[in-house]
């Protein structure tokens, strides 16, 4: 039999900046590297679930803005730092199909330990698909549910692809309902998760850097939910 050749990427590179307290995903990002996280620009965005191909190579270029976080994903590999300034890499590279749980294992603020995420490995064809599915614009990109999401700004921190909302702070929403969890893993992702999570993210979060929206009309909450809720 041929030794398996190692320290070779035959698979994606993705690029995962540690925020305070989610991860920012990019899958193809090839720009000049950014100033602040120091990563390729571009590429489709996501959170907090990071899927790959199974029997194949995957790096992980990794990076932060501000403090120093460190990605695990005990079940597939060691831990790796994420460094203001300094991009480092991770290779993964699973040979069974699963979704496997990450942490932030470097202390980094209040809601650290509530700074979750997924790796979901599956057959390279359906890594293909879901990442062509990722870079589509949302399903829906008008309607009243964008128009509160608008009107209460939530586009100042939000980005959901195919309309107005170009926010760069929080997680892009874009297939938001598509993710197991909001929050970095801490929720499943639910109607009801959406709503309390909204309403008061600090009570399910707390030092959550997202602010409170818990003066919003029911109506107001409803509305932006159900939309969000259909963007898988
Ligand atoms: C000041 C910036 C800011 C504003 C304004 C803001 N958010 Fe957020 N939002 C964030 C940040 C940061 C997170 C990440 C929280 C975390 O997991 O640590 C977040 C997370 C979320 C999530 C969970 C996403 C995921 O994949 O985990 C949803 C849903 C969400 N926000 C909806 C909204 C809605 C709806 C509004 C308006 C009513 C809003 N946000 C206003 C910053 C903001
Ligand atoms: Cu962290």
């Amino acid at each position: 039999m041929m030794p398996e050749l190692r320290g070779r990427s035959d698979g994606p590179t993705i690029s995962i900046s540690a925020e305070r307290f989610w991860w920012r995903i990019a899958y193809g990002a090839t720009g000049e590297p950014g100033v602040v996280r120091n990563l390729p620009r571009g590429g489709t965005p996501s959170a907090n679930e990071i899927w790959i191909p199974t029997g194949r190579r995957t790096e992980l270029l990794l990076s932060s803005p501000d403090v120093i976080h460190s990605l695990w994903v005990p079940a597939i590999a060691g831990k790796m730092d994420a460094i203001p300034g300094r991009v480092t890499r991770l290779a993964l590279e699973p040979t069974e199909p699963g979704v496997y749980r990450g942490v932030c294992a470097e202390f980094c603020g209040t809601a650290h330990a509530q700074m979750g995420l997924r790796v979901v490995a599956v057959p390279e064809e359906e890594y293909v698909a879901y990442v062509e599915a990722q870079a589509a614009p949302a399903a829906v990109t008008g309607g009243p549910g964008l128009q509160a999401f608008v009107r209460n700004g939530c586009a100042g921190c939000h980005t959901v692809r195919g309309t107005p909302a170009d926010g760069d702070v929080g997680p892009d929403l874009t297939h938001v309902a598509g993710r197991m969890t909001i929050a970095a893993g801490r929720l499943p992702t639910t109607a009801e998760n959406m709503v309390a999570f909204i309403r008061a993210p600090q009570h399910i979060k707390p030092g959550v850097e997202m602010p409170a929206f818990g003066m919003l009309p029911e109506e107001e909450l409803a509305l932006i939910a159900d939309w969000l809720g259909s963007l898988e």
